[in-house]
């Protein structure tokens, strides 16, 4: 008899290089190696001149990398020595009872959190099951709101699996909205109403605890033997416009169709529902110190560009002043590289929202995914500060003719 054991992937001397690529033929060279051998993986894509890219080796193919590196003669040094080192300094302990802002948590843990706060906040936040999952799993959010029918913010979490501080910052906001004492923070908390969501992709959050912590995409299982769709790529605007080859092996692959995944089409059907409710619409990321805005198929400044661009210089300003943590903002496509069918994009063609930005939350090069747990606190705290100047620059600008879809509530 043959028996097939799951088993955790492990990452035990994996390495990972920063390599500097400063010609566009170096680039070309560098996106080709992941075709070469699946024990290359980008940690970010090689898009721009002059930029770092990331890259993790399995250490059978250390050889094979320095020999690249020298034929392509292109320099890198090394970032990471031992990536299952760090994957396990961020898997949270069985033996945590309470949820806490030094570890990270499982979905199982996220979601009992977001029970509790609604037992114990009953009239402030509301439990919303806004999708369900490939493999069965809600998709569950809340609803806060301190005054009925203020102007809402919508906060997603988690679409990509292996992002874990992207959930973590979600959950800070939230508890940060129901518990801060600092005026700012309580006036921006209860001025708005907040639609948080902070595990899009469920099913790949968990996939990421028990299995394989690097894993990005969903868990649907398709006719190819490779597993999983991007879900910031199955959306429903320009959806598979710029990949030449929508592969379904690829960790980017953007599904049969838009809006193929359940998750995306569920998601959707609630969103749509709430559209009317909400005006901004923010989607954290990892990693890369980015504030980006769509779009993500040109570079051209499309639509409100001047204005997004302004408080995003400002938020970011605002970021920094607590740890020093440079952020750049932009265009997605121009600061980072082109991508279609993502949901900020998705929100902002389809219902016209004006305020869409996507946080690549820290950090840049030292940690990538991996960040440890003793930042989610600090990355909370200076993400919480860039969104109090967020939304006092859109309230300052109120006086645009772009603000007059907000809703009067907010002028007041
Ligand atoms: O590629 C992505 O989906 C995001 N970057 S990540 O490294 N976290 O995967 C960027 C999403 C930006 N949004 C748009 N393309 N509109
Ligand atoms: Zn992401």
């Amino acid at each position: 008899m043959c028996l097939t054991i799951a088993q955790k992937a492990t990452f035990e001397n994996y390495k990972v290089f920063s390599i500097m690529p400063t010609t566009e033929i170096q680039i070309k060279q560098l996106f080709q190696m992941d075709n070469i051998h699946n024990g290359f993986t980008f940690w970010n894509t090689p898009a721009l001149t002059n930029r770092i890219v990331n890259l993790m080796v399995a250490p059978d193919i250390l050889p094979l990398f320095y020999e690249i590196m020298a034929r392509i003669n292109i320099s890198y040094q090394i970032n990471i020595e031992n990536v299952q080192k760090l994957v396990d300094q961020t898997m949270p302990s069985n033996r945590l009872t309470s949820f806490d802002f030094n570890n990270y948590h499982t979905l199982e843990r996220i979601y009992m959190n977001l029970n509790n706060l609604a037992k114990n906040y009953p009239d402030n936040v509301q439990i919303i099951i806004g999708g369900t999952t490939y493999e069965g799993r809600e998709i569950k959010g809340v609803k806060v709101s301190f005054r009925a029918n203020n102007p809402g913010i919508f906060i997603e979490g988690g679409i990509h699996a292996k992002e874990w501080i992207s959930p973590a910052t979600a959950m800070y906001i939230l508890h940060q909205v129901l518990t801060s004492n600092e005026v700012d923070i309580r006036a921006l908390a209860e001025s708005h109403d907040w639609y948080i969501f902070p595990v899009f992709n469920p099913d790949g959050y968990v996939y990421t605890h028990t299995t394989n912590r690097m894993w990005r995409k969903n868990r649907k299982l398709s006719n190819s033997f490779c597993v999983g769709v991007d879900l910031n790529r199955n959306w429903n605007y320009k959806w598979n416009t710029h990949t030449l080859k929508n592969d379904p092996c690829s960790n980017n692959y953007a599904g049969s169709g838009p809006l193929s995944e359940i998750e995306t089409k569920s998601m959707s059907k609630y969103i749509k529902t709430i559209s009317d409710k909400f005006y901004a619409y923010i989607a954290f990321h990892s990693h890369a110190q980015l504030l980006l805005f769509p779009y993500g198929h040109t570079k051209n400044h499309l639509d409100n560009y001047d204005e997004l661009h302004d408080i995003g210089l400002k938020a970011i300003a605002a970021l920094k002043k607590k740890y020093g943590t440079e952020y750049q903002t932009g265009n997605i496509a121009e600061k980072m590289y082109r991508a279609t069918g993502s949901s900020v994009d998705y929100i902002k063609a389809t219902y016209g929202k004006q305020i869409t930005y996507t946080y690549e939350l820290r950090d840049r090069d030292n940690y990538g995914f991996l960040l440890p747990p003793d930042l989610i606190i600090p990355t909370g705290e200076e993400i919480m500060d860039s969104l109090v100047v967020m939304f006092k620059e859109v309230k300052a600008c109120r006086s645009l003719s772009l603000w007059k879809f907000v809703t009067s509530d907010l002028l007041n």
